[in-house]
């Protein structure tokens, strides 16, 4: 149901045209940080660790920074437009709501990637540049991607600071958890408009080297039952997967429609956490009130004949509503919270992966469905 290509990871002796070290941030405009930055530490176990706005001279913008191990969110307000930033900010957020302006991806040289890039065609939106403080220097650049989105080049070198020069260290805002709910972003989706998945992709292959993972929705399952195409771009090392979307025309309208519809034009669709511990991560979500899409019973009364034995029994599986898929490298264990502000746009997914590397296609079919549910509710399908 899904076809295969085969592009695998490069070798270490194949050198890398773009070598990164993974994401360093997924950076959020939204209306109100303070409260997004208790929703993240209440109720995803993310800790605040630093901060920046006008206690530390910064009177325009406020900023967040929370981490779960080694995954990392800025959460950023507008407090007053003053600069040609703020003003980008206040309009992001009246036209896409809630949602993330910046894939910042960490490289071991920003002058580097970004002439490279812009020799390849992306579109530069800030030149290389130097940042310091009293912890050291970062360098900065940043590319555009689909929609209004970026991806800022951020090169740390030996900088000891707990994010960008300028940030202040911040108590937690809650006490910190004795385990951690999640440990690192395992993918960031976009969704961009019909017939552009394609240029997108090949954006990513030509401006950052990135190759085609095997796993993608093609025609097939997109008329069936998906309404959406989706291919899959990774860096060589595998660290920094990028799936991209777009609609398809199909019996119902798509899911990607109804996104790029409130959200006013492409952009990130959801953002995938990797746990080592999955009941523990939904569990402790749940608790905290965050909703996840339904699945039906059915799905777990065949479950076990085609997924094999996984680490955790069906039976509780089905009590927590999570899905299961296995591939010819292993299986996986994943969730999708419903979107998590009142525009129908972002989510996350939550994911332990043991040895697989796909993205759950075995479920494309019950996943797609309980989405097409809450389209329903929202009278959008
Ligand atoms: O990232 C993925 O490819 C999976 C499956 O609208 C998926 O999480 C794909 C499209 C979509 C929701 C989930
Ligand atoms: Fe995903």
């Amino acid at each position: 149901m899904t076809e295969t290509t085969h592009s695998a990871p490069r070798t270490a002796r194949e050198a890398d045209p773009f070598p990164v070290q993974g994401m360093d941030a997924v950076v959020f405009a939204v209306g109100n940080a303070k409260q997004a930055a208790h929703y993240y530490s209440t109720a995803f176990g993310m800790t605040l660790v630093a901060y920046r706005g006008p206690e530390n001279g910064y009177r325009e913008t406020a900023s967040y920074v929370l981490e779960s191990g080694a995954a990392r969110f800025v959460l950023t307000s507008v407090i007053k437009p003053a600069t040609e930033h703020g003003h980008f900010l206040a309009r992001h957020v009246a036209e896409h709501g809630d949602g993330v302006i910046d894939l910042a991806i960490e490289v071991p040289d920003a002058r580097a990637a970004y002439a490279r890039a812009v020799e390849q065609g992306a579109r530069g939106l800030e030149e290389p540049h130097e940042v310091s403080d009293e912890d050291g220097t970062v360098v900065l650049a940043a590319i555009a991607t689909y929609g209004e989105t970026r991806h800022t080049l951020v090169e740390r070198g030996s900088y000891k600071g707990l994010y960008l020069p300028g940030y202040v260290a911040a108590q937690p805002l809650v006490p910190r958890r004795e385990k951690r709910t999640f440990q690192a972003i395992d993918h960031c989706v976009g969704n961009v408009q019909l017939g552009h998945m394609n240029e997108w992709v090949e954006f990513y292959n030509k401006v950052l080297g990135f190759t085609n993972m095997k796993e993608f929705v093609g025609d097939d399952i997109a008329t069936e039952y998906s309404a959406l195409m989706s291919k899959v771009v990774a860096d060589g090392t595998r660290k920094v997967k990028f799936p991209i979307n777009e609609p398809a025309i199909a019996k119902k309208k798509s899911q990607i429609d109804e996104y790029l519809e409130f959200y006013g034009g492409p952009g990130v669709q959801h953002i995938a956490l990797a746990t080592n511990d999955i009941i523990h991560t939904v569990r402790s979500m749940r608790d905290a009130g965050v909703q996840f899409l339904d699945v039906p019973d059915s799905y777990y009364d065949t479950l076990g004949e085609w997924v094999g034995t996984t680490r955790v029994p069906v039976d509780t599986l089905r009590e927590l509503k999570i899905l299961a898929d296995r591939d010819e490298d292993g299986y996986l264990l994943q969730i999708f919270t419903k979107p998590v502000q009142d525009r129908p746009t972002v989510f996350f997914e939550m994911i332990e992966r043991h040895g697989s590397m796909g993205f759950g296609k075995g479920n494309f079919k019950a996943l797609f469905e309980a989405i097409e549910r809450e389209q329903a509710k929202r009278g959008n399908l």
